[in-house]
């Protein structure tokens, strides 16, 4: 009976379940290019069915062991079992990369080494970063969070880094310094965007945080996940983790940290200014005007539609964190 095909557990969902609205949308979105958002992905097609042999490439990506890290025991368990990287390393947003979420072999061009993280602005000591500071200055830890796109997907991830505060330490922002703009890699010749007509993007990537957010217990540098290096579609070789926020706060592959006196601009406030706050906490009775964020599904095995699905929680469960940065 050949003709009945049986899908391996680990082969991930190829499209997503759309409403009509969201598909109009998509397509009003295509003809004129105005409203690129995220959550257009999440409605077109992830990917092809990963084969014995894409396994196996796929695991090609996942970066160098790393063993000089402790294990921190307050963020040893999320609640929520940790999803398999099976799942996590071939479902990423990374735009430079392409607009689907199976970007992860094209983020292969993504050169990593060297790697120079520029520290600038209102600081008493500017610092540029080279690869073995990131994986030796400062105490590696591992820390499962987790982990929630504005798209309404969550997963549980166990990232390796060090706390944002220890750069903050390092670099002593002046007593002008109220904000932090961070910038990820970008070279058109490399990265995807202008050869798919988004040219008029706000590239490079770039987000923001108040320095009192960046100075919170939770705010993290990763560089590494899953006891590894930072594969490259997940942001190698430093990436922002602020498990409170939605993803898109969580720049990728940082070239350059600025610290300011005023609120920076971000790429997706600058794209969608309605749809993408600043501040982006994770927040389930403040629906994206596109829809809701009370509820979440978890990256897992089969079709997106049959995830399972649970409540989001209020500053992604965070809140005994960070509830008193916002009251
Ligand atoms: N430079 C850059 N950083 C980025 C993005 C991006 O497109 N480019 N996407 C963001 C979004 S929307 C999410 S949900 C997370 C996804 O991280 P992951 O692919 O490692 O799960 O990365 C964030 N950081
Ligand atoms: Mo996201």
């Amino acid at each position: 009976m050949s003709f009945i095909h049986i899908r391996p557990n680990w082969q991930l969902p190829e499209k997503f379940a759309t409403s009509k609205a969201a598909y109009l949308n998509r397509r009003r979105f295509l003809k004129n290019l105005a409203g690129v958002g995220l959550g257009i992905a999440a409605t077109s097609c992830t990917g092809r069915p990963l084969t014995a042999q894409g396994t196996e490439e796929l695991a090609s990506t996942f970066g160098d062991p790393l063993s000089n890290f402790t294990t921190n025991s307050v963020f040893a368990d999320a609640g929520r079992s940790v999803t398999n990287q099976l799942f996590a390393s071939r479902y990423n947003n990374f735009y430079e990369f392409g607009l689907t979420k199976n970007i992860w072999s094209n983020a292969q061009r993504l050169p990593t080494d060297p790697w120079k993280l520029e520290v600038s602005g209102l600081v008493k000591n500017p610092k540029t970063y080279d690869l073995d500071d990131l994986y030796n200055r400062f105490p590696l830890e591992e820390r499962i969070y987790r982990f929630r796109c504005v798209e309404a997907w969550a997963m549980v991830v166990p990232w390796l880094g060090f706390p944002m505060r220890k750069v903050l330490e390092d670099v002593e922002p002046t007593s002008d310094a109220k904000f932090v703009r961070f910038e990820s890699f970008y070279d058109e010749n490399i990265t995807e965007g202008p050869s798919i007509s988004f040219s008029n993007l706000p590239w490079p990537y770039h987000e923001g945080l108040r320095i009192e957010e960046m100075a919170n217990d939770l705010a993290f540098f990763a560089v590494g996940i899953y006891g590894r290096t930072m594969p490259k579609q997940h942001g190698a070789p430093i990436r922002m983790v602020v498990p409170w926020k939605y993803g898109f706060k969580g720049a990728k592959s940082i070239v350059k940290i600025e610290f300011l006196a005023e609120q920076p601009a971000t790429y997706w406030n600058t794209i969608s200014p309605n749809e993408y706050k600043f501040e982006a906490n994770v927040e389930p009775d403040v629906p994206h005007p596109r829809w809701s964020q009370k509820r979440e599904r978890l990256v897992g095995a089969g079709e997106a539609w049959d995830w399972e699905k649970q409540d989001t929680l209020i500053y992604n469960g965070y809140g005994d964190y960070v509830a008193d940065l916002y009251a």
